[in-house]
């Protein structure tokens, strides 16, 4: 089954920090249109597929390409996104993630995690395989937040081909001045709480609710590696993968491989390639935009396991895409 949680953190209205919409004032639309997108083809709740500043389609087309050539179930989970989607989804009941700058990000983070860990110990009994993925623009800062805090050192990736990273470095800065004003907390959920993000919080807790036997794999970049981490610092004892694309293991603003190491998880890599594709919006892949997201890289593995090549999913991609745009 592949799981993906739409989510929310305020700091996503920080001008210049996320290219995961086309601008500030349609980012909120981004999650819940993605979680259309993969069930349905095209997003409801706006009429439009989500883009980034310079009109790069979502990952979701990929998610959605390998999700329809291998035929896996999926099942959206709402984690606090700005909106709901308009396809069906699991509510977990919390609000977007607040501004770690000013205040505790996510105070009902214990909680989140309680509920996600029951709910996966609910609807995965005798699965193999679990692929969870995660929708939140923004989501690679509050993934840095929560690495840095768990003392990790190395940055992380972005929706975009030129990574803000002074900015993210200065709200680690101001965050971190936060927690050293109002004390920091020793417990690794805690600290999630304060400087991470809802999406974190409801990952790490399927995680920790899925059956012994269910084969784990994050499907995300850095964002991912950050719940890998917090995983192991709370400690969850679960092996997990984190399957991403090639796209974030080759962003060189990024340190995807080296905090993998320091986490000590291992990773898988979508071997993808669109390097011929006619339609510039998914060749601009190969350049550094939009890179993953929506699970993109873990949906090309699950995908993978079920015999379906990388191929496949490149082509499909492009036809849902000429049917998307209409070209
Ligand atoms: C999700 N939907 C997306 C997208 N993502 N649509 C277009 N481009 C993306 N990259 P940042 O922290 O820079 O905002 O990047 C994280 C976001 O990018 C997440 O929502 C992730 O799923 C992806």
């Amino acid at each position: 089954m592949f799981i993906l949680t739409i989510s929310a953190t305020e700091l996503s209205r920080v001008p210049g920090l996320s290219a995961a919409g086309a601008n500030v004032d349609v980012l909120p639309y981004t999650a819940p249109a993605d979680a259309d997108l993969l069930c349905w083809g095209r997003p409801r709740v706006i009429d439009a597929v989500p883009v980034d500043p310079m009109g790069h389609p979502t990952p979701a087309i990929i998610t959605r390409a390998a999700q329809l050539e291998a035929s896996f179930p999926a099942v959206t989970l709402r984690a606090g996104s700005f909106l709901p989607p308009a396809a069906p989804h699991v509510e977990m009941g919390t609000d977007p993630g607040e501004d770690p700058r000013l205040t505790c990000a996510v105070p009902k983070g214990r909680e989140i995690f309680e509920r996600a860990r029951d709910f996966a110990g609910q609807i995965a009994r005798g699965l193999p395989r679990v692929v969870l993925a995660e929708s939140i623009p923004g989501g690679t800062t509050t993934a840095y937040l929560l690495l840095r805090a768990l003392g990790y050192n190395g940055m992380v990736s972005s929706a975009g081909p030129d990574n803000p990273v002074p900015v993210k470095e200065q709200v680690w800065r101001d965050v971190q001045a936060r927690l050293e004003r109002e004390g920091r907390p020793a417990e690794a959920l805690d600290l999630a709480c304060q400087v991470g993000d809802p999406m974190q919080l409801t990952v790490a807790g399927l995680v920790a609710g899925l059956p012994v036997e269910t084969e784990i794999t994050l499907a995300g970049g850095t964002q991912m590696l950050a719940v890998a981490a917090l995983i192991r610092h709370i400690p969850v004892p679960r092996a997990v993968r984190v399957a991403t694309t090639i796209y974030v293991a080759r962003d060189r603003s990024a340190h995807f491989s080296e905090l993998a190491s320091q986490i000590g998880v291992h990773t898988w890599t979508a071997p993808l390639d669109f390097s011929a594709s006619p339609w510039p919006g998914l060749a601009d892949y190969e350049k550094g935009y939009v890179k993953e997201g929506v699970g993109a890289g873990g949906a090309v593995w699950y995908a993978m396991q079920l015999g379906v090549s990388v191929e496949t999913i490149v082509r499909r991609t492009e036809t849902l895409y000429a049917e998307m745009t209409g070209a």
